[in-house]
């Protein structure tokens, strides 16, 4: 059944103090880049730069600080790869693979399933074959291993780095090590196999990192409970590019994978839009994009390097209660959430009737004290210090004339009222409601590669 909940979140700043005690960044190590670049302990200028360059790569203002939601990245689960590395090919399209040792520590026959499945995703978009064998000359050993496995690169038992793996070449070249000390799973509990396999057999096949979020080569470890791992539209064409094509017709699926939202799309759209702090974020599906006053850049990244995992994708409305001191998120529920008790609520329990099944878009008025929560045609007034609704609902086009309804999202911003619908912002006067302009709806978020 789908119902709309009301989800009530602490502010990021606060969780994020709450989750995470100050320890050194050691998952920036990288496994063979050289030294130089990593060395933490030089000048505080490239330490800077290369705390923007990360910053950058993952969508958060690049200031150049150990913010806290910096600190958050990088303490993520995620490949001991390091993010910026030069990766060979190999020469051939048939490659054997070999899976190695007899303690892992989940059925073998399951892991096998899943590593099969795993390669197949890339089979399927290019025209190399993999083939299982036991013999020992193999392109690809995959193993498990505790702590320091005698490459280099030890692992660093549970969380931090789940795995690794070797751009293609000889001997070690190809392989890929997985920590045996991670709570391996093939559902949500612990850290999902599957996931984890695809990235790595990318990077055994010579791919590196990549910035997009969508793609399965983005580094943090990201595991959706509601959305099977699969190849994005950004991980195939990068494949593609070092073995050749298949087209994606002959896909299992028949249907071409998907491709992450672009500022620079002309039919972009919002889900919702918000201002946080100092901050206005657009989302949009699993994503959004941050607009920091400080800086010009806005790139694409993924909801769940904010907030916790158990935001859904696809948010119909959100706002900054500033009386309340939270984050308000509307949305439908598609599946299980576990939050704080007494969420996710009903909304109902704001006061709409129950034809009312959901909300397009919200405007918090700090000020006086009030939402109001656009649905369809009509407009509602919510006081938020009495916690109830104020009178009728109102036509939208009586308050502000021209939008077309319904609306997709909503902000305050600069000392306008923007709302959303479709392609396209509009831009109202705070006090009259008058329509200044029509706006494209990247017009905050300059367009560029992500
Ligand atoms: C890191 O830089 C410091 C100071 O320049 C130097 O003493 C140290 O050997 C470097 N470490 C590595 C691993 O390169
Ligand atoms: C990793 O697992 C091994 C074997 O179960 C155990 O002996 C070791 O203490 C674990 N290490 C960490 C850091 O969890
Ligand atoms: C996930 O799998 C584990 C075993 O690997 C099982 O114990 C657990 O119940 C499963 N959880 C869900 C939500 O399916
Ligand atoms: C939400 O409230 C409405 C009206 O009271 C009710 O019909 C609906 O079943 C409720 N949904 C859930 C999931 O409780
Ligand atoms: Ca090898
Ligand atoms: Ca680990
Ligand atoms: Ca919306
Ligand atoms: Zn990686
Ligand atoms: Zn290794």
């Amino acid at each position: 059944m789908l119902c709309l909940y009301l989800l009530t979140l602490l502010m990021p700043s606060q969780t994020l103090m709450m989750a995470l005690p100050l320890r050194t960044p050691d998952l920036l190590k990288t496994t063979d880049t050289n030294e130089d670049d990593d060395n933490w302990t030089t000048g505080l200028c490239d330490k800077k730069m290369k705390m923007k360059k990360m910053q950058r790569f993952f969508g958060l203002p690049p200031s150049g600080e150990l913010t806290k939601e910096t600190l958050a990245v990088m303490k993520k689960p995620r490949c001991g790869l390091s993010d910026v590395e030069h990766m060979n090919i190999f020469n051939g399209k048939n490659f054997i693979i070999r899976i190695t040792g007899n303690k892992l520590p989940i059925p073998v026959s399951k892991v096998h399933k899943v590593f099969r499945a795993a390669w197949q995703l890339w089979s399927n978009v290019t025209p190399l074959k993999f083939h299982k064998r036991d013999r020992r000359e193999a392109d690809i050993v995959i193993s498990f291993y505790y702590g320091d496995h005698k490459d280099g690169s030890p692992f660093d038992g549970k969380g931090g780095i789940l795995a690794h793996a070797f751009a293609p070449g000889h001997g070690i070249g190809g392989d890929v090590h997985f920590d045996a000390n991670e709570s391996w799973s093939f559902n949500s509990t612990g850290i999902n196999l599957f996931a984890v396999a695809i990235h790595e057999f990318g990077h055994a096949l010579g791919l590196p990192h990549s910035p997009d979020p969508g793609a399965i080569m983005y580094p943090p470890y990201n595991f959706d409970p509601g959305y099977e791992p699969q190849l994005s539209f950004q991980d195939v064409k990068d494949i593609q590019k070092l073995y050749g094509e298949l087209s994606w017709i002959q896909l299992p699926s028949k249907r071409p994978p998907p491709k992450t939202p672009a500022k620079c799309d002309p039919d972009l759209s919002f889900d919702a839009v918000t201002e946080l702090q100092q901050e206005v974020l657009f989302f949009k599906d699993r994503f959004m994009w941050r607009k920091h006053p400080q800086f010009d850049e806005t790139r694409i990244t993924l909801i769940s390097s904010l907030w916790p995992d158990t935001v859904p994708p696809n948010l119909d409305a959100v706002y900054q209660n500033v009386i309340q001191k939270y984050i308000s998120v509307y949305y439908w529920v598609l599946r299980q959430l576990n939050l704080e008790e007494g969420f996710p609520r009903n909304l109902s329990t704001l006061g709409f009737p129950s034809r009312i099944k959901s909300v397009d878009a919200a405007l918090h008025f700090r000020n006086d004290r009030y939402t109001v929560f656009f649905t369809g045609d009509e407009c509602w007034r919510y006081n938020e210090q009495q916690k109830m609704m104020e009178g009728s609902p109102l036509l939208i086009e009586q308050q502000w004339p021209g939008i077309p309804t319904p609306l997709d999202a909503a902000v305050f911003y600069n000392g306008f009222t923007y709302l959303y619908s479709g392609p396209y912002m509009h831009e109202y006067s705070l006090s009259t409601g008058r329509l200044y302009r029509v706006l494209r709806n990247n017009y905050f978020l300059p367009c560029s590669n992500f």
